[in-house]
C-alpha cells in the first residue's frame, strides 16, 4: 500500500512533465497535488458527455481517451481526436463558462485521470498569467475549429 508521501511524489514528478504546467512555481504544483482527485475508467466509458454541465479540469495520467462531437452534418459524433498520457481536457467549459462542448469517451481500460475541481483550476490558472492567456487563446481557437465542423 502506497503512502500519502509517496502518492504526492508519483503526482508531483508526473506533473512536473505535463508541458502545460512546465512553468508553474514547485510550491503551486505542490498544492495542485494536495486537492487532486482520481478517477478511473474502462474502455467506453463516458467520462464527458456533450451538453452537461461541467466543473472539473482533467488531466490524463494513464491510457487514453478519444474527444468526439456532433455536427450537422451527421447523426452520429464524429471523432475529433485522440488524447494520452500528458494530455488534458475540460477546461473549456470552464473557461467559457459553459456547458461541456464535447464527448470526452474512454479508450483503453485502466485509464487514470487527474481531476481538478474549478475552485483549484481558477487559483492554478488565476495566479499564472502565461497559463491562462495560452489557455484562453487555445480556447478560443476550439472554437473556431467547431465552427468549421459545424458543431452542434
Ligand atoms: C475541439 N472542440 C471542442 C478537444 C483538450 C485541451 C485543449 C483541446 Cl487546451 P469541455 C469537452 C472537451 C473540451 C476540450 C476538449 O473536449 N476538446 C475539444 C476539442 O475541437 N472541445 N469544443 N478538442 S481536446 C483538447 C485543447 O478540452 O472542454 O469542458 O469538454 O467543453
Amino acid at each position: 500500500r502506497q503512502t500519502t508521501q509517496a502518492r504526492h511524489e508519483e503526482y508531483f514528478s508526473f506533473l512536473r512533465s505535463v508541458s502545460l504546467l512546465q512553468g508553474l512555481p514547485e510550491q503551486k504544483l505542490a498544492k495542485i497535488v494536495d486537492c487532486l482527485e482520481v478517477d478511473y475508467f474502462e474502455k467506453g466509458e463516458y467520462i464527458i458527455r456533450e451538453g452537461e454541465e461541467g466543473n472539473t479540469f482533467f488531466i490524463i495520467s494513464k491510457g487514453e481517451v478519444i474527444v468526439t462531437q456532433s455536427t450537422e452534418a451527421s447523426a452520429e459524433p464524429q471523432e475529433i481526436k485522440t488524447l494520452g498520457v500528458g494530455d488534458y481536457f475540460g477546461e473549456k467549459a470552464l473557461i467559457s463558462e459553459d456547458v461541456r462542448s464535447a464527448n470526452i469517451i474512454c479508450n483503453k481500460n485502466g485509464t487514470h485521470c487527474l481531476v481538478v475541481d474549478r475552485e483549484n483550476f481558477n487559483q492554478m490558472v488565476g495566479t499564472y498569467e502565461e497559463l491562462q492567456s495560452y489557455l484562453k487563446e487555445y480556447v478560443e481557437e476550439l472554437s473556431r475549429s467547431d465552427e468549421r465542423r459545424n458543431a452542434l
